[in-house]
């Protein structure tokens, strides 16, 4: 059989058993299916409208995104290169693992894992490798939105596709094949919208912990907290300082926080969950009490594993989920262009909210020790 033949009967039996799995109709419209975990992808019409990201229709006329197909099929190892932010946070690491576990050899896939620890030109030297050794798809989780172009015109000129993931690139889309991640605005709106809900028409004096300077998440967040910021006359942001999404980072913060702000504020918002552990440390060291019992309401992004029991035991009182099981998704869309199928331009990983018990919320789910069992992360 030729090669096309054989991508063809691939990509048919390959839908032909989605359908058969998910009882779905063809309808002629995009399915996509859920990975593993409490991952669910976004539907064709959900794209993030975030810079850099424009969704494009899938072409021809399977639509069908692979998700859930994320072995790979085409009885040739898959060369694979992911160009990691870091190690900077939990999500971090079980973003890692994640990818770890799904492009491994017994998928039939060789990854080539860098952890570009942080550092901008350590990351285009990771993709510029990855063209060096000509693997066949290269992704990457950008530290930063900007200085994407030469690097992704080069990956282009030599032929491989690139996925962009996790989080967003100041980028003409021409020069990507593809976006999988999460919508990190959404995320800093459903912060603002639970603490309007739970205020009530009280004062807020906040003080931000954002994320690391110039990436997609920090930028999000904050535009997203703030768009809804704009419109409570009765909140104000006393200050808003990076943690670098680390746990050092947060306890820094906040230890300058308190000293410039001893007393005046209520609300501490961190943009993930580390910088919230280390936020929490500095409270506790000058006696500040914070959760659903404390003078702080807190709230954190994330929602992993530890950030959940935090938020089961009241020390966080939201906390905003940001799905890292993101692999299954890329392997999908990598699974469709290395067949001949078609795939989402732009992919994204839903996330949902929690609150503390006691909480009720109309954006947000209350914590139970089932929902933090039930966690794959
Ligand atoms: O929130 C943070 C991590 O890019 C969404 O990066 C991700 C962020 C995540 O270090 O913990």
């Amino acid at each position: 059989m030729n090669k096309k033949l054989l991508s063809l009967v691939l990509v048919a039996a390959l839908a032909m058993s989605l359908l058969a799995g998910c009882g779905a109709k063809d309808d002629g419209k995009t399915t996509t299916a859920a990975p593993a975990g409490d991952t669910t992808t976004a539907a064709a019409g959900d794209e993030t409208e975030a810079a850099g990201t424009t969704a494009a229709p899938a072409e021809g006329e399977d639509t069908t995104t692979a998700a859930a197909a994320a072995g790979n099929t085409t009885g040739e190892t898959i060369k694979v290169g992911y160009a990691q932010v870091g190690h900077e946070s939990d999500w971090r690491t079980a973003n890692t693992k994640n990818y770890q576990d799904v492009f491994s050899a017994a998928n039939g896939y060789a990854l080539s894992f860098v952890d570009c620890d942080n550092d901008n030109a350590a990351q285009l030297e990771a993709v510029r490798g990855f063209i060096q050794q000509e693997l066949d798809y290269i992704v990457i989780a950008p530290i930063e939105t900007a200085g994407w172009d030469t690097v992704l015109q080069e990956a282009q000129d030599a032929g491989i596709p690139v996925i962009i993931a996790d989080r967003e690139i100041d980028a003409p889309d021409t020069l990507y094949d593809a976006w999988v991640g999460t919508n990190t605005k959404n995320e800093g709106i459903t912060a603002a919208n639970w603490l309007a809900e739970y205020l009530d028409g009280k004062e807020a004096n906040i003080l931000v912990i954002e994320g690391s300077v110039g990436a997609s998440a920090t930028l999000g967040r904050t535009e997203g907290f703030n768009e809804v910021a704009a419109e409570h006359s009765e909140w104000k942001i006393l200050d808003s300082q990076s943690g670098d999404f680390t746990q050092a980072g947060g306890q820094e913060v906040m230890e300058s926080f308190i000293k410039s702000y001893e007393g005046q504020f209520n609300v501490v918002v961190c943009q993930n969950d580390n910088e919230a552990y280390g936020a929490m440390d500095a409270m506790k060291a000058a006696n500040i009490t914070y959760g659903v019992d404390g003078d702080v309401i807190l709230i954190s992004y994330d929602a992993t594993h530890d950030g959940l029991q935090y938020t089961l035991d009241g020390a966080i009182n939201c906390n905003v989920e940001c799905n890292p099981i993101q692999a299954e998704t890329v392997a999908g869309v990598i699974q469709a262009m290395a067949t001949g199928g078609s795939y989402e331009k732009t992919t994204l990983v839903e996330d949902q909210a929690f609150v503390a018990p006691g909480i009720t919320s109309e954006y947000a789910t209350t914590m139970t020790q089932e929902i933090l069992d039930g966690r794959a992360y």
